[in-house]
């Protein structure tokens, strides 16, 4: 049986590395948009995906640009499409709304209007956020929970997952968004609260660095691991009938908590380090997300194999290594100099 072909946007970044992975263990034959300054400079911006390179096959587009998309879906036919592709940090969409709302309002639009002309049979999943709950109207927060976005980038997800049903309804197309609480990993960038904090704590343990400055340490979030997630969208996509599901650990923790579990994996107490800067505060903040995914656990059969705490350990434990090296590097060029 010839294999599936999938296109993944956002290949490059910590979901679509994680995807790539597990869509090549299925047997799939995966595809990348990526953009054309990613594939001019491979060295710093394919990191996650360095290992795949040989099994994968790039196409350069901008999301920013429809003839470009459009270039792609008319010389490639695909059975399956996860646009994961977005400005994903919410501080920045505060700083550079119209870019956030560019390109992923936008980039979606186009992504759902290539298909439609060129490849209607293609699955289409779309990356929606936990963060077009916002305010929250209830807690825990499932798919029938109304939105209400507290951000740029929280508003632009609403229009992408709007734009998606839209094109479910209206032309008859597999269309479906995940309705995703937060992910994280070792390869979540170093923007994100979790990664800032596992990579400080790494710092600091390795007397690179003294303090960590952030902003809200009550906001509460539902942190899973992003592994686990990118099998929730494959099984999303494999339905006989497109539905829209929550998925999320079920578990709400505080960036404090957080905080304090890090600092401890190297024997610190994070009240001896953390210091809060109004500088890293949100002109509105999500105070607090925490998921009820029953749906998508009965319908898919979904369940997540990390914990709480083995996430915090891990990303811990792959940031001591990362800042060992930068140890040795520094303490070499002491020796050189
Ligand atoms: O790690 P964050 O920046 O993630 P946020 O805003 O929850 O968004 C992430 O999850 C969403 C899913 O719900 C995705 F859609 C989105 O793309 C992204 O992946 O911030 C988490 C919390 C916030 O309440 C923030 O105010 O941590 C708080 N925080 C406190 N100090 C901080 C900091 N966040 C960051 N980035 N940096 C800080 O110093």
């Amino acid at each position: 049986m010839k294999p599936k072909k999938a296109l993944i946007t956002g290949l490059t970044g910590q979901d679509g590395s994680y995807l790539a992975e597990h869509l090549l263990s299925l047997g799939y034959e995966v595809h990348g948009l990526v953009r054309r300054v990613a594939l001019e400079d491979p060295g710093r911006r394919f990191n996650r995906i360095e290992h795949l390179l040989d099994q994968i096959t790039l196409h350069a587009a901008s999301l920013e640009s429809y003839p470009s998309i459009f270039h792609i879906f008319s010389r490639h036919q695909f059975d399956e499409c996860y646009h994961l592709a977005a400005q994903s940090f919410v501080g920045e969409s505060f700083a550079d709304g119209f870019s956030t709302m560019n390109t992923n309002i936008n980039g979606t639009h186009y992504m759902l209007a290539g298909l439609r002309e060129l490849q209607p049979q293609c699955k289409f999943y779309f990356a929606g956020s936990s963060e077009m709950f916002g305010k929250v109207r209830e807690v825990p927060q499932k798919e029938t929970t109304p939105f209400h976005p507290r951000s740029p980038y929280g508003i632009s997800k609403v229009a992408g997952f709007d734009l998606t049903r839209n094109y479910r309804e209206a032309y008859g197309m597999f269309c479906v968004s995940g309705i995703f609480f937060n992910h994280e990993s070792p390869r979540r960038g170093f923007e994100f609260v979790t990664r800032k904090i596992t990579s400080a704590v790494a710092h600091i343990h390795q007397g690179l660095a003294s303090e960590l400055r952030v902003g809200n340490l009550e906001a509460r979030r539902d942190w899973g691991h992003a592994k686990d997630y990118v099998r929730a969208m494959h099984l999303m996509v494999q339905r006989e009938e497109p539905e829209d599901l929550v998925v999320a650990s079920g578990e709400s923790h505080s960036v404090r908590e957080f905080c304090e579990l890090a600092f401890a994996e190297v024997g610190l107490d994070y009240r001896d380090y953390v210091i809060q800067d109004e500088k890293f505060y949100r002109p509105a903040e999500v105070e607090h997300l925490i998921g009820d995914s029953s749906k998508a656990r009965e319908a898919l059969g979904w369940e997540p194999q990390y914990t709480f705490q083995e996430l915090v350990k891990e990303m811990v434990s792959r940031d001591l290594e990362l800042a060992g090296k930068a140890a040795e590097m520094a303490s070499s060029a002491g020796a050189i100099a």
